[in-house]
């Protein structure tokens, strides 16, 4: 059990998930300690946050880590940092804010994980279980942190997360009740360095997992499945063919059990990856006791999640769609899959030690040219040859004004950057709304 009382515990980072886990411990422990590689003063009101949790700052040096009985980590912070290894062979406990949270979170945990889809999955299930009036609320990576989430929480109320493998990577003691595995690509090699570590840090959901528990895994894919030998009950889905038991794509429906849950072209979503998202999220929703007609139901008037896919305006015929969210390679795949051709794709930004070539066939056969933006675009260049037309327009505004310069009538620009945004842009989101704006700001062409 977790010794709090008492405790000199230390939070590293300061950013939503460092914030929630003070405020959570506040009044909890003997004293509160935080530390951040950037300076308190650059961080928007934290100076005020920190004194009225009483709570006392060091700027991140191994001085800052020295007497903390407890450590509470961040997702950004690399688990491997020189400074935590030290803190565990002093014997100090490190672990997540997850793992925190999950010691006060009341009522059953569905985990959605994945290096693609996760987001989406994640506000279709609470969009379903809402609808058919199961109640639950939503959180984790997609933007509430678990620890924020503990005061709402009861237990008869689902809590929906969007578990990345940032926060997987250091569970102990946190369970999910029903976990799901959409995919595992290459991610974040950055930080794991190798894609064994990056696996096995998703690993971990279903490593917690207990007998009686439920796991929802895809069927396609090898590593999702190896996490089905473990304890959990399996629901398998596939996008790709029929299975003996779970749910697939037959025919242009989704089937559960071989019946029909609906027909793939009520889906609001474009995209085959799509299709294995609602699958996913049906079976979630299944497994808390929704019915298939309210599944259905809900899933038709699903909004969609902004970045992902978002369809933002058509002018003079060309359509412009952000997917600020396809922050790798894999999920620029999947976008490229969901159109038919006539793509000018706008790629690039902070690398995450990834390799770009797979994006040539694709990029071959559908678009018209890559328009190259941010700090990868010379290695991005390199590795898609003459696959296709590349325009280096170094910033996204620049980009947008060139596809639309020359797209004709019939074509769509799609932002699906295949990489991080921290070059250029505070998040993905930022990026994505940079994007709209400059969407926005172009003007009918008037003809000549
Ligand atoms: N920091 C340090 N030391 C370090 C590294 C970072 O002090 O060694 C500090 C930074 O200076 C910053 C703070 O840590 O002040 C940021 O902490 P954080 O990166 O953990 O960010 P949070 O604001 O707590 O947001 C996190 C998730 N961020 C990451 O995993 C990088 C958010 O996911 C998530 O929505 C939020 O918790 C709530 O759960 C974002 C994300 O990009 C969307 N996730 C990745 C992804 O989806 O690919 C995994």
């Amino acid at each position: 059990m977790l010794n709090i009382t008492g405790a000199r515990v230390l939070v590293v980072g300061l950013g939503l998930s460092g914030f929630a886990a003070l405020e959570l411990l506040r009044g909890k422990c003997a004293s509160l300690h935080a530390t951040d590689v950037n300076p308190l003063e650059t961080m928007a009101g934290a100076v005020e946050r920190l004194a009225s949790l009483g709570a006392s700052f060091t700027l991140q040096d191994p001085s800052a880590f020295e007497g903390a009985d407890l450590i509470i980590v961040s997702p950004g912070v690399p688990a491997d940092l020189k400074e935590l290894e030290a803190a565990r062979e002093r014997g100090v406990p490190v672990i997540g804010e997850l793992e925190l949270a999950s010691y006060f979170l009341r009522g059953p945990v569905i985990g959605i994980t994945g290096s693609n889809g996760k987001t989406t999955t994640t506000a279709l299930a609470g969009h379903i279980l809402h609808a058919s009036g199961i109640p639950a609320q939503v959180g984790g990576n997609i933007g509430t942190p678990p620890a924020a989430m503990v005061d709402a929480s009861r237990p008869w109320q689902w809590n929906v997360l969007e578990l990345s493998s940032f926060q997987l990577e250091t569970i102990v003691r946190f369970r999910a009740k029903v976990a799901v595995a959409l995919n595992v690509t290459p991610d974040h090699l950055d930080r794991h360095h190798t894609m064994e570590a990056y696996a096995a840090a998703k690993r971990r959901l279903f490593e917690t997992q207990r007998y009686g528990d439920f796991a929802v895994l895809n069927a396609d894919d090898a590593v999702c499945v190896s996490y089905g030998a473990l304890r959990a009950r399996t629901v398998w889905f596939s996008g790709a063919r029929k299975l003996e038991s779970g749910l697939w794509l037959e025919d242009g429906r989704v089937a559960i059990e071989g019946e029909t849950l609906i027909e793939a072209s009520e889906v609001p979503l474009r995209g085959r990856h799509n299709l294995e998202n609602v699958m996913a999220a049906a079976a979630v929703a299944q497994i808390a006791g929704a019915t298939a007609t309210s599944i259905r139901e809900a899933i038709r008037t699903f909004p969609g999640v902004e970045h992902r896919l978002e369809f933002v305006r058509n002018l003079d015929g060309v359509d412009f769609y952000n997917d600020s969210k396809a922050t790798n390679v894999d999920a620029t795949l999947k976008a490229l899959d969901a159109f038919d051709g006539g793509l000018w794709v706008i790629l690039g930004g902070k690398d995450k030690g990834s390799d770009y070539g797979a994006l040539r066939a694709p990029l071959k056969a559908k678009a018209r040219a890559a328009l190259l933006i941010g700090a990868s675009s010379s290695k991005i260049d390199a590795h898609l040859g003459d696959a296709v037309e590349k325009i280096h327009c170094g910033a996204l505004e620049r980009a947008v004004q060139e596809a639309w310069g020359r797209a004709a009538a019939g074509d769509t620009v799609l932002l699906a950057p295949a990489c991080a945004s921290f070059d250029q842009f505070q998040n993905y989101e930022h990026r994505g709304r940079a994007f709209k704006e400059a969407v926005r700001k172009l003007e009918v062409r008037s003809c000549a």
